[in-house]
């Protein structure tokens, strides 16, 4: 099959799921055109099957702000006919999918060219509610040619928020259980913490949406009575607010600070616990990253955390916005090397039964499949 994936290039979820599903699909030998305004953030291995597509912005001066939508739909309508793609699959859906839908329209006389749309989660749950976003959002769902939901949760709140008259299709995120694995490394562990203390990890793109400052306070309750580090991972909006925190808590000696990494394993496989402690999430992918390194998680419970955190036993879930709860189940399992040992281990068995790669792959390529024979009209 000839696909062409459109995504957001910058750190986050949907980004990483496009280009994961882009490696996924070409060592299943189909040819991939991914395209985006820079090369996406885990796009790192050279694959003689994938193609990159960069989207130029446009800076006629009459243009006041960049016209990204037309951009990625002129380039897509270009490598549709030069590339007799048959399927375009749009990640996030705006502007992604609108502008799936402009190149549909372009080369409609010569390919019979399908768009599919994968809803992450803020395009439905956040951005997708606004007012001046909900139309138009309103529109993509019902002119794409089929939609999938990263989550029971996100098919749940599309149903809700928009009733596409589209077929819908859970297809949940994925790890690649072979990189994702837990790696002995004690020379690294000892550069970040002392043989007697926990490690407790966070990745996540320090947006508003993932509650960042929970995570240092609850760290400030844990490291009252566990020895403990924390490290945090990734870079966003709230960096400076949580740097002022950790210094306002006094934990500065205790806190790690990375900003963004593109090899996390290395850091997953050296800690003990992992927190989340997002407002939402379509999904999670974060924390089945971590799961698949035999890395406990400790969450709120909203969104599609539970679909795949399950309580007392690969993890637990905590009612939103309970840091002191948060808190003591983290020192439950962080106090219980057993037990943290015993949900490490049902967390990589989650994962590998239910969210390796290669079997969500598979359903991709069955809907793209039944798209192109027709089966889904
Ligand atoms: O929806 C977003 O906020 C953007 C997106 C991203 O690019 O980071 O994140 C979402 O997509 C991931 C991959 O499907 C999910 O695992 C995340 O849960 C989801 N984030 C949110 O819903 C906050």
């Amino acid at each position: 099959m000839k696909i062409a994936i459109v995504c957001y290039p910058t750190v986050g979820g949907s980004g990483i799921v496009a280009t994961e599903l882009a490696y996924n699909l070409a060592s299943f030998g189909n040819i991939v055109h991914l395209v985006s305004y820079s090369p996406p953030f885990r796009f790192n291995k050279y694959n003689e099957n994938i193609f990159f597509h960069n989207v130029p912005i446009t800076n006629y001066p009459l243009f006041e702000f960049p016209m990204y939508t037309i951009s990625i739909a002129a380039k897509l309508a270009e490598i549709v006919e030069s590339e007799n793609i048959e399927i375009i699959h749009c990640h996030y859906a705006i502007p992604h999918t609108i502008s799936g839908i402009i190149a549909k329209e372009i080369v409609n006389k010569f390919s019979k060219v399908k768009v599919v749309t994968t809803l992450h989660g803020t395009d439905v749950t956040l951005v997708g509610k606004q007012e001046n976003f909900r139309k138009i959002v309103q529109y993509a769902l019902n002119k794409t040619d089929a939609i999938t939901c990263v989550s029971e949760f996100l098919y749940q709140s599309t149903i809700r928020e928009f009733s596409p008259n589209k077929p819908i299709e859970v297809i949940p995120n994925f790890v690649d259980t072979n990189e994702y694995k837990r790696q002995s490394n004690p020379k690294l562990r000892r550069r970040f913490a002392d043989d007697e203390e926990k490690i407790i990890i966070h990745i996540s793109n320090f947006r508003k949406v993932k509650r960042v400052p929970d995570v240092v306070q609850t760290f400030s309750l844990i490291q009252k009575q566990i020895p403990s580090r924390l490290i945090l991972v990734g870079d966003g909006p709230d960096f400076s607010e949580i740097e002022n925190l950790i210094i306002k808590l006094n934990l500065k000696d205790k806190v790690w600070l990375l900003g963004e990494q593109t090899s996390i394993v290395e850091l997953l496989s050296i800690s003990d616990l992992f927190i989340l402690t997002s407002e939402t999430e379509g999904f999670g992918l974060a924390a089945l990253e971590a799961m698949s390194c035999e890395v406990p998680v400790v969450c709120y419970n909203v969104g599609g955390l539970s679909e795949f955190v399950f309580y007392g036993i690969n993890g637990f879930l905590v009612p939103l916005g309970n840091i002191e709860l948060l808190a003591n189940k983290s020192i439950e399992l962080l106090r219980n090397d057993t037990l943290r040992q015993i949900f490490g281990i049902n967390a990589r068995k989650t994962v590998v039964e239910n969210f390796d790669s290669r079997i969500i792959t598979e359903k991709y390529l069955n809907l793209y499949l039944s798209l192109i024979n027709g089966s889904i009209l």
